[in-house]
């Protein structure tokens, strides 16, 4: 372990974004970390108002924030709703960043995605390609909100010293995840198909796009992990990415959550829906050089993924909701 440079012990933490799947697993993961965590529903604060977010930081006053309230979904979402993608997260990213600062929050961590690089960025994507090429045009709108989130932790930093922070998760999985079939990531849904055709002894289950597009996988858990990591051991201008350092083909993925699942159908492809970016593996060796890793496996992490679909543990969205 590096350098504990923020602990986090005996401090009120304010976990933005608690009810999604990000924010959820980072409450779990500080439940060991000594410090009081701070929530607030929808109805106490909309984190789209201004003033409402100035005055619930005021009044709460948390040493430091994590940012995981986000409007998310996957790449159809991504795709059919790019006003409210775009809107959404500058909007509340700025509220919070803005009003940590008045209010005199010491650390604050931004949460992003890997679809803020370029669509052919050179693999495994290092943090220096950010802003070097065209993006993804299905989720441009949502990464240029997360690019204007890392810039906005850089421009504080810079001008009032603010020791504010960005992480830049890959595809994340796990308990508390979307699995409506139209707004959710891949993960979700073909843990959903391969089910409900297992259930309902299908043939076959339908996956978007060629299959060929190749994606990396971190289980939720191991995320919220990195991230509290980096909270209290990093502190740095540049973001870092929060990735497991693999990647599969989404028909690869397709056959081993089949396996997991015990679908043993057939796969057919529907090619009217996009297949996005074709490859987005980010680099490893920042977030390695700070002594952090990943422990869940890709099967096993579908796995509990699976059981926690089973149990009901998640949250069915009409468009994606806070990460
Ligand atoms: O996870 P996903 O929606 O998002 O899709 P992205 C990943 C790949 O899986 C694409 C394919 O090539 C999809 O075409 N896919 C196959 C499916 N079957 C399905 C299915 O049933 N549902 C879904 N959703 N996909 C998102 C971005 O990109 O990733 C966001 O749009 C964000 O902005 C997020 O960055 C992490 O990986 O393509």
């Amino acid at each position: 372990m590096p350098e504990v440079i923020y602990s986090l012990a005996g401090k009120k933490v304010y976990v933005a974004g608690h009810r999604g799947m990000v924010g959820s697993a980072i409450v779990r993961r500080l439940a060991t970390e000594g410090c009081e965590i701070l929530t607030a529903s929808r109805s106490e604060v909309d984190l789209t108002r201004q003033a409402e977010v100035e005055a619930w930081m005021a009044k709460n006053r948390p040493d430091a924030v994590f940012l995981a309230a986000a409007k998310v979904g996957g790449i159809l979402a991504n795709d059919t709703y790019p006003a409210d993608f775009l809107y959404d997260n500058l909007i509340l990213e700025a509220n919070i960043i803005h009003a940590a600062r008045t209010v005199g929050v010491e650390k604050l961590m931004f949460l992003g995605s890997s679809c803020i690089y370029p669509k052919l960025a050179d693999q495994p994507i290092v943090e220096e390609a950010l802003l070097t090429g065209p993006l993804e045009p299905t989720n441009e709108w949502y990464a240029i909100a997360k690019i204007a989130g890392i810039k906005l932790c850089q421009a504080y930093r810079k001008q009032y010293g603010s020791d504010f922070i960005s992480a830049m998760p890959t595809n994340l999985y796990g308990p508390g995840d979307n699995f409506d079939l139209k707004s959710s990531h891949v993960m979700p849904a073909l843990i959903r198909k391969a089910h409900e055709a297992k259930v309902g002894h299908l043939p076959e289950i339908t996956i978007w796009g060629t299959g060929t597009p190749r994606r990396e996988f971190l289980h939720v858990d191991d995320c919220a992990d990195a991230c509290v990591h980096l909270m209290k051991t990093y502190s740095g201008d540049t973001h870092v990415n929060v990735g497991s350092g693999e990647d599969v083909t989404i028909l690869e993925l397709t056959e081993l959550v089949s396996k997991v699942v015990g679908f043993q159908g057939k796969i057919v492809h529907d090619l009217s829906k996009p297949d996005g970016t074709p490859r987005k593996l980010m680099s490893a060796k920042k977030l390695r050089s700070l002594e952090w890793a990943p422990k869940i496996k890709l099967e096993e992490g579908i796995a509990s993924a699976y059981r926690a679909f089973l149990d009901g543990e998640y949250l069915e969205r009409s468009q994606g909701d806070a990460a």
